[in-house]
Parts: C-alpha cells; sequence; structure tokens
C-alpha cells in the first residue's frame, strides 16, 4: 500500500484550523521569550530515527505471540512498511537491520525500493545471540567471549559478513549487542570472557571500511541472569577505547537497571565523545521495550537536554544514529511506531527550549530552585503543535495515527498479505 499525498490532505482538513491556532499561540509567546522558531521547527524537520525490521511485526514474550494480520513477511514488505509511517511522519526515513533475520536476496532491487520510499539503511545488527541452523559452533556458551575459539571465529567471521552485507546496502556503521555472559556464579571466567570480547571486538572493528564506525550496545542482564560480559558503559566505553576512534557506545534506554541516572551516562560519553548510537523505548522493570514516552517522559526529557547540549557543545561527539528499538505484542506495531517517535519529537522539542544560558547562570549561582525551575519550564510547554507544524511542513500528516486510521492501512495490509502474514525476526 502506498500513501497518497492527497489522502493526507483529506485527513488533516478538520484538523487546520485547530493546529493554525495552537501553532499561533504557541509560536507568539515563544518568540517573545527571545526563541528562533524557524530554527527549532527546522532542527525537528531534520530529525530522522530509523526503525528496527524487526518492530513491524508483534513482538513476542515467552508465554505467547498475539499477530496482528497484514505483518511484512518479507524484507520488501518490512521497507513498504517503513515507508509508509515515514510517508505519514517524514522523520523515519531509515531502518536498521537484523543479519541474519534479513539478507536481502537481490540488492539492487531493495535499494532501488528503499530509495522509491525515501529510505536509507542505517547500522546493521549482528545477531550471536542466536543459533542459526546451518551454524557449526554454538552460542549456547556465549559467542566472542566463548571459551571455544571455533565459536569465538565463527561469530567474528559472522560480524564481518554482516559488515558486507552493510556495504553492499550502504550502511555506515555495525551495532554489535552480546548475549554472552552467565546464568551461574563460578560459570565462567570474568577476566578472560572480557579478554576475549575485546580481542574479538578488535578483530571485527580491524576489519572494518575505513568510513564505518561500530557501536558497542551493553546490557546489564538477559538472557543471562548472572552476569553479561558487556553489562553497563563503562565496559563498552572501555572496549570502544580499545579498539580505537571509529568505535562508540551505544546506549539503548531499556539496558538500564531502575533508576540509572542515563542523562548523565549521555553528558559523560558525549564529553568523551564516544556517545555513537542511540536506541530508544521505555520500561518499568527491565528491557520492557515499551513504547518511548509511555513511562517515563520526564526522564527522557531529561536526556534529550544531556543530547541537545552535548550536540551544541560537544563536536568531539559524532551526530549519533537515532533508533527506536522497542517491540511488543499488543499494538499494532505501526501505530506504536508512530507513538514512539511522537513522544522522542516532544522531548527534543522541549530540550530546544531550556534556556542553556540562564541554567548555566543559575548553576553558577549555585540557586537550585532557579534550575529546576528553568528545566520544568521548558518540559511544561505544550509542544505538540510545533512537532505537528515540523512534519507538515515537510508534507507529513498532521496528526499520522489518525491518518493511518483514516486511510483504514491495517486494513489494506491484512488483505494485501493476508491475516495469517507473520513478520520474521523475534
Ligand atoms: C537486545 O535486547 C537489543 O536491545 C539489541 O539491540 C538487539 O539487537 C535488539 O534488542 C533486538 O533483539
Ligand atoms: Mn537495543
Amino acid at each position: 500500500m502506498i500513501v497518497d499525498k492527497s489522502e493526507i490532505q483529506k485527513s488533516d482538513k478538520n484538523l487546520l484550523e485547530e493546529h493554525q491556532y495552537e501553532f499561533n499561540f504557541i509560536a507568539n509567546k515563544l518568540q517573545q521569550k527571545g526563541h528562533d522558531i524557524v530554527a527549532r521547527l527546522a532542527k525537528l524537520s531534520e530529525f530522522q530515527v530509523a526503525i528496527p525490521s524487526w518492530a513491524l511485526g508483534a513482538g513476542r514474550t515467552r508465554f505467547g505471540r498475539f499477530a496482528h494480520g497484514g505483518e511484512p513477511a518479507t524484507l520488501e514488505q518490512k521497507l513498504d512498511d517503513v515507508g509508509l509511517i515515514h510517508a505519514l511522519t517524514q522523520s523515519e526515513g531509515a531502518i536498521f537491520l537484523h543479519i541474519p533475520w534479513d539478507v536481502p536476496q537481490d540488492y539492487a532491487a531493495i535499494k532501488e525500493r528503499a530509495s522509491s520510499l525515501d529510505l536509507v539503511f542505517d547500522a546493521v545488527n549482528s545477531n550471536t545471540f542466536q543459533d542459526q541452523s546451518n551454524a557449526q559452533e554454538s552460542y549456547r556458551y556465549g559467542s566472542l567471549a566463548n571459551t571455544n575459539a571455533a565459536s569465538r571465529e565463527q561469530a567474528v567471521q559472522h560480524n564481518l559478513d554482516v559488515i558486507d552485507i552493510g556495504e553492499k546496502l550502504g550502511s555506515k556503521s555495525l551495532t554489535v549487542w552480546l548475549a554472552d555472559g552467565s546464568n551461574f556464579p563460578g560459570q565462567t571466567n570474568f577476566q578472560s570472557a572480557l579478554l576475549h570480547t575485546e580481542d574479538s571486538l578488535k578483530k571485527i572493528y580491524g576489519a572494518m571500511p575505513q568510513n564505518w564506525s561500530l557501536f558497542i550496545e551493553y546490557k546489564p542482564y538477559e538472557p543471562n541472569f548472572y552476569s553479561t560480559v558487556i553489562q553497563d558503559w563503562g565496559t563498552s566505553y572501555m572496549l570502544a577505547n580499545a579498539c580505537g576512534d571509529r568505535a562508540y557506545t551505544l546506549v539503548d534506554l531499556g539496558h538500564h537497571l531502575p533508576n540509572t541516572n542515563i542523562e548523565q551516562i549521555v553528558a559523560t560519553l558525549m564529553l568523551k565523545g564516544k556517545l555513537g548510537g542511540f536506541h530508544f523505548n521505555d520500561s518499568k522493570y527491565g528491557d520492557d521495550d515499551l513504547t518511548v514516552g509511555a513511562i517515563k517522559p520526564y526522564a527522557l526529557f531529561l536526556i534529550f537536554n544531556e543530547l541537545v547540549q552535548g550536540m551544541q557543545n560537544n563536536p568531539q561527539n559524532p551526530y549519533p544514529a537515532w533508533m527506536i528499538d522497542a517491540s511488543h505484542n499488543i499494538k499494532d506495531p505501526l501505530e506504536d511506531l508512530m507513538q514512539s517517535l511522537e513522544a522522542i519529537q516532544e522531548a527534543y522539542a522541549k530540550a530546544l527550549l531550556v534556556d542553556q544560558t540562564a541554567l548555566l547562570a543559575a548553576q553558577s549561582a549555585q540557586d537550585v530552585v532557579a534550575c529546576q525551575e528553568i528545566l520544568q519550564s521548558a518540559f511544561r510547554t505544550d509542544v505538540r503543535s510545533l512537532v505537528q507544524r515540523s512534519r507538515w511542513q515537510c508534507g507529513g500528516a498532521l496528526h499520522p495515527i489518525k491518518s493511518y486510521r483514516d486511510m483504514e492501512v491495517r486494513k489494506n495490509l491484512i488483505k494485501e498479505r493476508g491475516a495469517t502474514a507473520v513478520a520474521t525476526g523475534l
């Protein structure tokens, strides 16, 4: 299904007057406070977040999976789905693939399809957390950290194969997330597991093309429940440093123990020029992969406040690769991705409104109350019409989920692909 611009306009029609009113109100107010609205809107319009190929079907828990019907069964259809939400949002113009879930058959055709949908390929992700049916060696006891050299070599080779695939698609980065760890005390030797991981990552890094970056993702637990080799940002940072300049830490919001101060991690990594990528999601307890902003929107805003400061003040840090890494069982995945995007854009828009000069002055004056007032005044601003305008001026929908429903997208996808089509991946 292709989204027709005239359908977007039709669905927007009844919203336009209200939008105009709300936008004028907030734009005037902010302009009076000295904000350059055109510049803020440009920043919001530029912001593109990549969609993971594994989030387009229903996610699963170990207790079951509830399919939505019309799920994309092929890579081509996954591209189409991302193209669909990108047409509505104008901000989801990239896809990131997990190999071997999404190995392209015909590269030229896939690239052509992506560009016809205005999409690019973001990072490619290796998968050494599952055994493949044709694999010689098992990852049951780890991959890059395995005590068995043959398993490590197979895992390194897999990463090199993923880089080859990514190169053919125009990707410029590899994300490595390792499940390696242990379930029971004594099962693993922490030091040799770390040394094996470092050695394996260096081999992968050394084989990457010169213009590629390596993103090293960390996670405290799951699927291992006693120890994880790359458990935290410090371990990832240490490994990235050991690899070289083009190796970075990747922060996944769900990969922190409860109440971790993620914004401080962001600030530290950006100061060191080592924040490479970002996986957005939200969580209540662990790596819940819930819709971004569904649980802790204020924490998300504080994280964006550090990201904005870092992007303004830390030229040593590259522009981070933004990705949504959420997936679950209940909502229509495409609607869910649009909700996630909205929460991200709102947090970003609010962070752009923080008066950084006043905040610095209040910090220097040790005026704790003023510091909080400055942050919360930005957080409490209703920026929804700014986000709407940034999307609308690029040809997107004022209210993407409403347009999606008006166009009966899911119904059409079920008609095209069938009620039992199931997405590959998790
Ligand atoms: C692991 O929990 C993770 O966050 C990594 O990014 C994986 O690649 C992704 O989820 C999908 O399994
Ligand atoms: Mn992730």
